[in-house]
């Protein structure tokens, strides 16, 4: 039996084998794919008995999975959570039920952050603040309004919000930079196409593409080639993710820049979790290493990219 926590009420009791309870966003994009594949893989590697259960971008799914695993006693609770607000019910649960609880990928806005031992996962705001610094360097000289088009993450997520408010923070110190459509793509390929669709025909001149991930801006570049335009030429793209296509997409000339996002939080993930379990202090956020990538070092990284 693993003592979670201080007290030892929580663990799935017998043995010395921690049980992790793991309630993953969904499948949305090929960032999750990366970050599910790399959690399970951890945890076989560091002998952890993973339950894992995808929300299909639920939180209601999310919220019973939770209580799922708090029901099965589990000695540690990680997820992803798919939105910033409305987790202070079921973690309380949780810490009633002394399980303690990682979040990684996404954070929460809740002010109790008694509710989580530790956050793991990155910097948004600055990942936002990137893809702004490019914009303004790449249109440093440009003449009169750029007009910028906006495909936002799912609505209320951290990485939305803080993308979001980061690109903000660097576009808005000159007028020059001006947001003409803004508008959730889910973070999906499909939805990133529908709406890009969409601004084409509404937004008038669009300049550059700013996409919260590279999966919106792959189906945009599919809707930008449909409307007869050259994505990276006639509009420039900027995305956040770095997953190989949107890699490749970038040596060919039609992604412009890519923040990336490091996906692969599976070993940080595991051996925080082997502290938590085992009643050790943990720093409260632990931020993983990311880059960005021009055309060049997109293509120096793509032949090693693992995902
Ligand atoms: C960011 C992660 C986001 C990715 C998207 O850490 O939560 O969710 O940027 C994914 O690709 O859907």
């Amino acid at each position: 039996m693993v003592a979670a926590g201080c007290g030892s009420a929580g663990g799935s009791g017998g043995g010395d084998s921690i049980t992790l309870g793991f309630a993953q966003v969904g499948a949305e994009s090929g960032w999750r794919t990366a970050n599910t594949k790399s959690v399970r893989q951890a945890a076989r590697d560091a002998g952890i008995e993973l339950k894992f259960s995808d929300a299909q971008q639920k939180q209601e799914n999310q919220i019973k999975a939770i209580r799922s695993f708090i029901q099965q006693r589990v000695d540690v609770i990680a997820f992803s959570p798919v939105v910033e607000s409305g987790w202070d019910t079921v973690l309380k649960e949780a810490q009633r039920a002394d399980i303690p609880v990682v979040l990684t990928d996404r954070a929460i806005d809740s002010p109790d952050t008694s509710l989580y031992e530790t956050f793991l996962g990155s910097d948004f705001v600055e990942e936002g603040r990137k893809a702004g610094r490019w914009v303004t360097e790449e249109f440093g000289d440009a003449e009169g309004t750029v007009r910028i088009a906006e495909l936002q993450g799912t609505t209320g997520s951290a990485p939305a919000n803080d993308r979001k408010q980061g690109f903000a923070e660097v576009i808005g110190n000159d007028a020059k930079y001006k947001i003409v459509a803004s508008q959730t793509g889910d973070f999906t390929r499909a939805k990133g196409k529908e709406v890009m669709e969409a601004f084409l025909k509404s937004a008038g001149e669009i300049d550059v593409l700013y996409a919260h991930n590279d999966d919106m801006a792959l189906g945009a570049i599919e809707a930008i080639e449909g409307a007869g335009l050259k994505p990276g030429e006639d509009i420039k793209i900027v995305s956040v993710d770095g997953v190989k296509d949107a890699l490749q997409a970038a040596a060919d000339g039609e992604i412009n820049y890519v923040v990336e996002c490091n996906p692969l939080l599976g070993p940080q993930l595991m051996d925080l979790v082997k502290k938590v379990a085992a009643g050790e202090q943990v720093p409260k956020r632990v931020e993983v290493e990311e880059t960005a990538f021009d055309q060049q070092a997109a293509e120096k990284a793509l032949p090693d990219r693992k995902y």
